[in-house]
């Protein structure tokens, strides 16, 4: 049984570490993002990791461009594709001051 749980793991954590290479990543830690600025073609997607030893809420209410990753725990990482372009205002819906900006070109 170990030995299944095991291996699960490996496949798993393979997969994911493929799948995060070919995005940005904005890491989260001391309730700041690791960017204030970055660029993303339109389609692209960015991963958000929560490195921090608290939940985040990464969330955007910029028109056509709303999400809400609900709450974060610490080590979850997320993949947020955006698909309009334009200037993107991600916040943390718990930590007013943590802010940054997503421009997202054609
Ligand atoms: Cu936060």
């Amino acid at each position: 049984m170990y030995k299944i749980a095991t291996l699960a793991l490996v496949v798993l954590s393979g997969f994911s570490v493929g799948a995060l290479a070919a995005n940005q990543m904005i890491y989260q830690k001391g309730r700041v993002f690791s960017s204030e600025n970055v660029s993303v073609k339109k389609g692209a997607a960015l991963t958000f990791v929560n490195d921090d030893t608290i939940p985040h809420n990464i969330m955007s209410a910029t028109k056509g461009s709303e999400f809400n990753l609900g709450s974060q725990a610490p080590g979850m990482s997320t993949d947020v594709t955006f698909k309009e372009a334009g200037d993107i205002q991600v916040i943390c819906a718990i930590h007013p001051r943590m802010k940054m900006m997503v421009k997202v070109t054609d």
